[in-house]
């Protein structure tokens, strides 16, 4: 039985003990996702004082600068996931094509991940994150990312903010684990997390405003009308994350500039739809679920919208 406090490994242990077929394989895949995310929190934790600030002097695959720390993160995640045998293939934001382990052809797994999203925040020192979403190997091949976001087998976040925590699920509810740095675990602090049906708080860039769809615009207006609070972090992490325990909604829709939208489905839109749907709230692109949707390619963009159900809910009638 899960009780505050609960140190992560165990409750995976215990998770995977509920599933006679289990193999054991995504408790190592998981462990791996931990021990590389511990080791980012601490490299984020110092960024002011070990020179990691500041460019790396690339430019990745989205045509972002590329930042020390996002650079760090990602070598970090390729090289734990890869170690740990589990994963047939790796998907990350900063790299252009999958990448397929030496010692993974046995891997039961994919995996799509942001080493670091928001990196643009880093150097102001706020909230940042890793975005993680494993699909079971189907076909052997990069079609096995391609796959829709209702067939993930885990998705979760590591936010690294006034405390470092890991929100996952495997398709059984939402758990968040915040960092103890004294013992170097994370320990149960949010069991079963359930999002409000509505929330009181909206979450988008208003900067954006004038390229809308006018649906959307006269949505928003009647938010600000009924005094809804306005909070927009520029983290989709930090802000999914606050989302995820207050409720309300989180967009980024598409606009007259970015007809997709911006963020993108594989490692951003598909992982944060899966968890606040296990939470009870919804995700859509404005069309569709976003679970529902099939990657055509890794960097694909769609237009999120997600959170609270009776906001979403409300949302799509203006859409
Ligand atoms: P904007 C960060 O760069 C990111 O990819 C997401 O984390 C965040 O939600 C979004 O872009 C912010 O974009 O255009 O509002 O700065």
């Amino acid at each position: 039985m899960a009780h505050i406090g609960m140190d992560l490994n165990r409750f995976i242990l215990e998770e995977e003990r509920r599933f006679a077929r289990a193999t054991g394989s995504l408790t190592l895949a998981l462990t791996a996702v931990e021990t590389a995310t511990k080791i980012i929190s601490a490299n984020v934790r110092m960024a002011g004082l070990a020179n990691v600030l500041g460019k790396a002097g690339k430019v990745n695959v989205q045509g972002e600068e590329v930042q020390k720390l996002d650079e760090m993160s990602n070598s970090l995640l390729i090289q734990h996931l890869s170690d740990s045998g589990q994963f047939y293939g790796l998907a990350s934001e900063e790299l252009d094509e999958a990448v397929f382990p030496e010692n993974g052809a046995e891997g039961r797994y994919v995996i799509s991940f942001d080493p670091l999203d928001g990196s643009s925040n880093i150097d102001v020192n706020v909230n940042i994150g890793t975005i993680f979403s494993i699909h079971k190997v189907v076909s052997g091949n990069e079609e096995d990312f391609l796959q829709e976001g209702s067939l993930q087998v885990a998705a979760g976040y590591v936010v690294y903010g006034s405390s470092t925590m890991l929100v996952y699920s495997t398709g059984r509810g939402v758990n968040g684990f915040t960092l103890d740095p004294s013992v170097g675990m994370f320990l149960l602090s949010h069991p079963n997390i359930r999002i409000p049906e509505k929330g009181g708080i909206y979450s988008i860039n208003e900067g954006n405003y004038t390229m809308w769809d006018s649906r959307l615009k006269k949505y928003i207006d009647t938010l600000k009308a009924r005094g809804t609070k306005a909070r927009y972090i520029g983290s989709m992490v930090a802000d999914v994350h606050r989302t995820l325990i207050k409720g309300g909604v989180f967009a980024y829709p598409a606009d007259s500039k970015n007809k997709s939208g911006k963020l993108r489905l594989l490692y951003e839109a598909s992982p944060m739809g899966f968890l606040i749907e296990q939470a009870g709230g919804r995700a859509t692109t404005g069309v569709e679920d976003i679970l529902k949707v099939k990657p055509k390619s890794l960097h694909q963009r769609v237009p999120v919208f997600l959170g609270s159900s009776g906001d979403i809910g409300e949302l799509l009638e203006f859409l």
